[in-house]
Order: C-alpha cells, then sequence, then structure tokens
C-alpha cells in the first residue's frame, strides 16, 4: 500500500456507510456463497467450508468514489483466487459480477478479481464483520473504487464478455483504478 491518496481523495478514519441494497441481518452459519456462469465447477460454499480455505490478512485504504478514503483499514478472509481455482473459470472467461443478497451487483474483469489483495472477508479491524459493513461476508477489492466491494455478498457470476453492476450501468466505470481517477466512463 502506498502512503499518498490517489487524485481527489480525502482521508478519514470514520468508516461512511454506503447502501442502496438494505438486507435483514443473517448468521455466520446461514451464509452461502454461488460461484457459476463461466466456470467448469459450479461451487456452493458454506460458511464452515468457506472458513476452511485459510485465512489472510489485509492493511489497505478503502477508497469510496464520492471522494473518502477510510484509512489503514484491516480485513480478514481468504482471498478469492483461492476460491475461482476450484471453480475453473473457462478459457474464454473475462469479466464477473459479484452479486449481494440484495441483487446489488459490480462487474470486475477477471484480472482485477484473482489480484492478491482480493479477499472474501469476515473481518474488519480485529472484530467479525458487521451486518452495515456487509457482514457475514463480503467481498473487498481494495485497489479498487469502494462500489466494488461487494457487501452481504451471496453469488459471483462469470460471463465471457464484458458486463455492467448496478452502478457501471448508471455510467460509473467498468474498471474503477482510483489511482486514475476512473470515476466515470
Ligand atoms: N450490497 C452492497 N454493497 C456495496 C454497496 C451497496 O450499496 N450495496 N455500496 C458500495 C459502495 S459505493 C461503497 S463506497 C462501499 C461502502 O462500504 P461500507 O458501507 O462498508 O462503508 O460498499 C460498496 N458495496
Ligand atoms: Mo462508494
Amino acid at each position: 500500500m502506498r502512503d499518498d491518496l490517489p487524485p481527489g481523495q480525502t482521508p478519514t478514519r470514520r468508516f461512511p456507510l454506503f447502501t442502496v441494497d438494505p438486507v435483514a441481518p443473517l448468521a455466520a452459519g446461514a451464509f452461502r456463497l454461488r460461484l457459476l456462469g463461466a466456470v467448469e465447477h459450479r461451487l456452493e460454499l458454506g460458511w464452515e467450508e468457506l472458513r476452511a480455505l485459510g485465512e489472510e490478512m489485509l492493511v489497505h485504504d478503502f477508497h469510496c468514489v464520492t471522494g473518502w478514503t477510510r484509512t489503514a483499514t484491516r480485513w480478514q478472509g481468504v482471498p478469492l483466487a483461492r476460491v475461482l481455482e476450484r471453480a475453473r473459470p473457462t478459457a474464454g472467461a473475462t469479466h464477473a459480477l459479484a452479486w449481494s443478497r440484495g441483487g446489488y451487483s459490480a462487474s470486475l474483469p477477471l484480472e482485477d478479481l484473482t489480484a492478491p489483495v482480493v479477499l472474501l472477508a469476515w473481518s474488519l479491524d480485529g472484530a467479525p464483520l458487521p451486518h452495515e459493513h456487509g457482514g457475514p461476508v463480503r467481498l473487498v477489492v481494495p485497489h479498487r473504487y469502494g462500489w466494488k466491494s461487494v457487501k452481504w455478498l451471496a453469488k459471483i457470476q462469470l460471463f465471457e464478455r464484458e458486463v455492467e453492476g448496478y452502478w457501471e450501468m448508471r455510467g460509473y466505470h467498468r474498471r474503477g483504478d482510483p489511482w486514475r481517477g476512473e470515476r466515470y466512463g
């Protein structure tokens, strides 16, 4: 992680909430994640199966496109790459939609999703991930703007073409690299 901030970002230690699809809390034991679409092996993982894949810790700034950066945010979870390996994306797979339980989605190029910083996170700043921040499990894609880090993660759908999620359909950038200021387009 770099010490400086991407263009147009202001640091904060608060962690503002941003939610367009409020959902009811879900007990960790009831959590399920499905991987489907352009994969050789469809997968459905429960809480215990996910936890059995191991745990990594990551400290990274979290950049919302509206201009706040929650600095040095500590996440624990399993790298998504480990789960994707098991699902085996097809040779032609290029993009994915990450879906929440509430119907929110974000579009991600496959190479962004397999980066080592991308976690299926169940812990925030040393405590179980609170419901309002996407618990029991959210996607964390800290090298992209925050709208790609889908809370209440339920499903990852792979595609052999470019696709748009909730904000990409509304004009936000397909990649969303904060260092290049990729807010719109
Ligand atoms: N399910 C869901 N995930 C979401 C959003 C949302 O509205 N619904 N908002 C995104 C946006 S724009 C940001 S900046 C972050 C904010 O995460 P936080 O609410 O935990 O701070 O969540 C992202 N993930
Ligand atoms: Mo955001």
